[in-house]
């Protein structure tokens, strides 16, 4: 499952992937008109994972993990093709799902390719090039049922889903906000359609925006996520980067003074992992207490294949504890003495959060 990080030229994509990822990719001032895209491994933050490891003190603690890229260079005019626009693009369409960061930061040492601080003109202008791309699809392939020679009823179903999207994005809204049953998705799905994808924004912010909490067009951004049905985060990806450098004492100290609990991208993170469908079950042990990305409406038998095909293969029952169960009572015996340890068969359906344990035979 693959996050990518879309926006205008220095709006802190690189800066933001670094800090996701650990990389130090350079980042720039300007357009570097670079092509391309970048991918890393982001750990997905989690509370339940740091609490299980304070106990069981494990050799190796595992958090979940999603892969990022970082897309250069997506512009105005993109979707006509405009520079090496198409190529972008398609990093997109690969994409999973997209984080779409808008600049409101002031620093005279980047250069706005617009020249002026105006987040909701910029997100409408990446959302517009997604839009425009999807548009360019649809009318293609309803062109090309409608000159076919024999057009049959399976034309017809998808056509009228097609026009569907098409009247939603001549609206202006995205795919991703159009009601759609199952069958009309699964008739999507080979489209790869930009907008579809679902999407959070993230604002970058400069410190003392940062401090204030407030930045420019904060409510008109809210009500376009709210329109448009986005989740909306702000952060400052440059001081978060600079507390990063700090010495652990220091930088309790300047987070507070910043009025930050926890950094940014932790949510970011967490969110990501959301829009991706994705959920985790824990394992935890003296060897390794771990987290196990899970698709939502996982059953247990394939949810212990994550771990092993031997253990799916060979699955008789799971050991299931909730996990704000053991947060509550911090240990299994005493859960066990509790009735909080359920036995579950392979059709159960995992829950976020649930601590596992697997039963097989070999
Ligand atoms: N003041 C400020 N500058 C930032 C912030 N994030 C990024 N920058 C600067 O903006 C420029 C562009 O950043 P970069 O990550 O390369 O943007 P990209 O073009 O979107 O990948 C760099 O000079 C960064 O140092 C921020 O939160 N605050
Ligand atoms: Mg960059």
């Amino acid at each position: 499952m693959k996050m990518g990080i879309v926006g205008l030229p220095t709006t802190g994509k690189t800066t933001l992937f670094n800090l996701l990822t650990g990389q130090n990719l350079e980042t720039a001032g300007f357009a570097t008109g670079k092509v391309e895209a970048h991918t890393g491994i982001a750990k997905i933050p989690d509370e339940r994972i740091d609490f299980l490891a304070s106990h069981y003190k494990p050799k190796k603690t595992t958090y979940a993990t999603v892969e990022l890229v970082d897309v250069p260079g997506l512009a105005k005019g993109a979707s006509a093709g405009k520079g090496v626009g198409n190529q972008f693009l398609e990093a997109v369409r690969k994409a999973d799902a997209l984080i779409h960061l808008v600049r409101v930061f002031d620093n005279s040492q980047a250069t706005h390719p617009e020249g002026s601080i105006d987040p909701l003109r910029d997100v409408e202008t990446i959302s517009m090039e997604l839009l425009f791309s999807d548009l360019g699809v649809i009318e293609n392939r309803i062109g090309r049922i409608e000159a076919g020679k024999k057009i049959t009823k399976e034309h017809l179903t998808e056509k009228e889903v097609l026009v569907k999207c098409k009247d939603a994005l001549e609206n202006g809204q995205l795919i991703h906000e159009v009601n759609l049953d199952e069958e009309e998705q699964e008739l999507l799905k080979n489209f790869g359609f930009l907008s579809e994808k679902p999407m959070m924004l993230v604002v970058n912010m400069d410190e003392s925006q940062l401090a204030e909490g407030a930045y420019p067009q904060k409510e008109e951004l809210e009500t376009y996520c709210g329109e448009h049905r986005l989740p909306l985060m702000a952060l400052s990806a440059q001081t978060e980067q600079e507390i990063n450098q700090l010495e652990e004492e220091e930088r309790a100290m300047f987070m507070e003074e910043l009025n930050i609990q926890q950094p940014g991208i932790h949510q970011v993170a967490r969110t990501s992992y959301d829009l991706l469908g994705l959920i985790s079950f824990l394992t935890a042990g003296e060897d390794e207490v771990r987290a196990w990305p899970i698709r939502r409406d996982t059953i247990a038998r394939k949810a212990a294949g994550k771990i092993h095909t031997d253990i799916e293969k060979g699955f008789i029952r799971a050991e299931v504890t909730a996990f704000a169960d053991y947060r509550e009572h911090p240990s299994m015996v005493k859960l066990k003495e509790l009735g909080k340890v359920r036995l579950e068969g392979k059709e159960y359906v995992v829950q976020d959060g649930d601590i596992m344990n697997f039963r097989f035979n070999l």
